[in-house]
């Protein structure tokens, strides 16, 4: 699929920016909502920059050595899921000091207002919202930071991260306003395919999220075939067959949410999927799906688990893709600095 413009363009050629946060494993909500869309941009020969992104991760309490472990495993299913660290650029956040340097500069660009209306953060902060990081607050800033350090002009992501993308915007539409200039560009959400918002499988309101605190709610990346098909099989659903066309799922969220992961894991569309089950029974359809599932997502498992026996490998890896990154987001924030008024005079 090819790429609408950003508004800016052609002064800015299209860039593929997205990341990940190694808050937990990774879900079949991370794989169909991102994952797999970052591997199509790249093998459509865009230039595609991927960060596991682990100062957003903090942003909430992670155990030290967790982090670790899942920032490594999240590279591991970046390159198990598709991800050439040849020809995309994968590395950690932390490594590139551009992202935390251009993000205090968003955090003096973003308006109180505009961050007050982030329903993330108002989700992720319930009625706590006194006891929550400043970090969770200001995490948009810092994504907008991510995104325009390497002047992103499209960022493939779930449905979730629409309104920060938004924000990203106005970001860059505020600063090129203050300052006169037109530096950053505007960026493009691209949201697409079958999936751009899995549902937990206890709750098909519910976004599937790593760190829901149910284990069933959710397929990881790590689980095995066995476990993947229990918890398809075991997942919420109500009692009545499929019906002919997407219409009749209006009201029956579970059910849509499996057809939708079904469409995405085939590459089907959802109403070609009522087509071939229309009428089905889950105790037919649960079972299809779960063989789809494990088809799929088994040979990423036992890649990853492989990968995973050579952190120092991974390592070496992100290091190399952070080296890479820094070479493109270090000249754009040494500009930015000019651009603000900031004396740059420090002998090197
Ligand atoms: N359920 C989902 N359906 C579709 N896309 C999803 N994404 C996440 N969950 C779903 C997409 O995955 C990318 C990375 O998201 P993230 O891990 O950085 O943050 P998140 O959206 O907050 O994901 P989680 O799993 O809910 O993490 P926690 O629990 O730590 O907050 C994004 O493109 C996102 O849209």
């Amino acid at each position: 699929m090819s790429l609408a413009p950003a508004p800016t363009a052609p002064q800015f050629p299209a860039r593929i920016f997205s990341g990940i946060q190694p808050s937990g494993g990774l879900t079949l909500g991370n794989y169909l909502g991102a994952l797999k869309r970052f591997v199509q941009k790249q093998d459509e020969g865009i230039e595609t920059i991927y960060c596991l992104v682990d100062m957003h991760a903090i942003t909430v309490w992670q155990d030290p050595a967790k982090l670790r472990h899942a920032t490594r495993e999240a590279a591991a299913g970046f390159i198990a899921a598709g991800i050439d660290p040849a020809r995309s650029i994968l590395f950690n956040q932390s490594q590139v000091t551009a992202h935390a340097e251009l993000g205090w500069i968003f955090n003096c660009v973003a308006r109180m207002g505009w961050m007050s209306r982030m329903t993330q953060f108002k989700d992720k902060a319930g009625k706590n919202s006194e006891n929550v990081s400043l970090g969770l607050f200001a995490y948009p800033a810092l994504m907008a930071a991510d995104i325009l350090a390497y002047k992103a002009t499209h960022v493939p992501v779930g449905e979730d991260q629409k309104q920060h993308l938004e924000l990203c915007r106005d970001i860059a539409i505020k600063f090129n306003n203050d300052y006169g200039v037109n530096f950053f560009p505007v960026v493009e959400p691209v949201i697409e395919g079958a999936a751009t918002r899995v549902m937990s499988l206890r709750d098909g309101t519910m976004k599937m999220s790593k760190s829901d605190p149910s284990d069933q709610s959710r397929i990881n990346l790590t689980d095995d075939a066995d476990t993947i098909s229990k918890k398809i099989r075991k997942a919420k659903t109500d009692s009545e067959p499929l019906p002919d066309t997407l219409d009749g799922l209006k009201d029956r969220p579970e059910a849509r949410n499996l057809v939708n992961i079904y469409a995405a894991l085939s590459d089907m569309t959802a109403a070609q999927v009522m087509t071939d089950y229309a009428g089905a029974q889950f105790g037919t359809f649960k079972p299809a799906l779960a063989d789809l599932a494990v088809a799929k997502l088994e040979p990423i498992t036992l890649e990853m688990t492989r990968l995973m026996q050579d952190p120092a490998e991974i390592d070496r890896i992100i290091g190399q893709g952070a080296a890479r990154a820094d070479a493109i987001a270090r000249p754009i924030v040494d500009e930015v600095y000019d651009i603000v008024g900031m004396i740059r005079s420090r002998v090197v």
